[in-house]
């Protein structure tokens, strides 16, 4: 997959892009990030990108001149010509279906925005997807293309440990993670729970299973419509319900 990033603060880019999962995506190969300043494609002597807002109003507005004239540039530079997505806080909320969605893509252009918002005539014209990685304003697109870029990467296959563990993953079953204990078995007065260390394999995987949904039921009870739980796991979080039973402090 290769992913263009056009920003006019190409810096706030560089170091993430080059550690942790996104370097090792392209380490492995199978990412391939460029990045673009839109700033470099004006024309006139002061590079100018921004301009006042058509009917007043406080804020600048930035021109669509460069980011077409980028956007041209960019598509002649690779096949496919890509799908170009806007970060934006009035895009489609980000989660796992629409990571996985985008994920699928040969190519993505992944546009930040920055003032008081791009011309419409960039999100009309140009724009096919506007994503918002959660319900904020950022001072720019940037921290919000580091997060997309981080969650697509992490989809490209070879990239994790094993394929398995995008699977099991937080929100790829719907359920949020049960709770990880590494050694030592004894911290501080706080104890691992013995199941764990029982080396009974199948009665720890119903003890995570029952860890997840519960968690799920106690943080995040709007995931469960999508869950996929057995009668008698839905059982289960009513009686849990009902008695209050939950080890979770949140
Ligand atoms: C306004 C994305 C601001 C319009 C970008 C871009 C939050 C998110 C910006 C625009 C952003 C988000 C830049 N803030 N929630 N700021 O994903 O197109």
């Amino acid at each position: 997959m290769r992913i263009d990033v056009l920003t006019l603060f190409p810096e706030m880019l560089a170091g993430p892009f080059d550690h942790s999962i996104i370097g090792r995506a392209r380490a492995a190969g199978v990412l391939e990030i460029a990045i673009h300043n839109p700033r470099d494609y004006t024309a006139d002597k002061h590079h100018i990108v921004d301009d006042y807002a058509y009917g007043g109003g406080p804020g600048m507005v930035m021109k669509p001149e460069p980011f077409f004239d980028c956007i041209d540039a960019v598509r002649a530079m690779a096949e496919p010509p890509g799908r170009v997505v806007l970060l934006t806080p009035q895009g489609r909320l980000l989660n796992h279906q629409v990571v996985a969605e985008l994920a699928r893509e040969p190519r993505l252009i992944v546009v930040c925005g920055h003032y008081e918002g791009v011309d419409e005539r960039v999100r009309e014209f140009l724009v096919d997807d506007e994503i918002s990685i959660g319900d904020y304003v950022l001072s720019g697109g940037e921290p919000a293309a580091i997060v997309l870029v981080d969650t697509v990467a992490r989809h490209q296959p070879g990239v994790l440990g094993s394929e398995a563990s995008l699977e099991e993953e937080s929100h790829a079953q719907g359920l949020l993670e049960y709770p990880q204990y590494t050694r030592p078995a004894e911290y501080r007065g706080m104890a691992v729970p013995d199941i764990l260390l029982s080396g009974h394999h199948a009665e720890i995987a119903k003890w995570r299973r029952r860890q997840s949904i519960l968690r799920t039921a106690r943080r995040r009870p709007d995931l469960l419509a999508h869950a996929d739980l057995t009668p008698a796991e839905r059982r289960l979080i009513e009686e849990a319900d009902a008695a209050d039973v939950d080890d979770d402090p949140a």
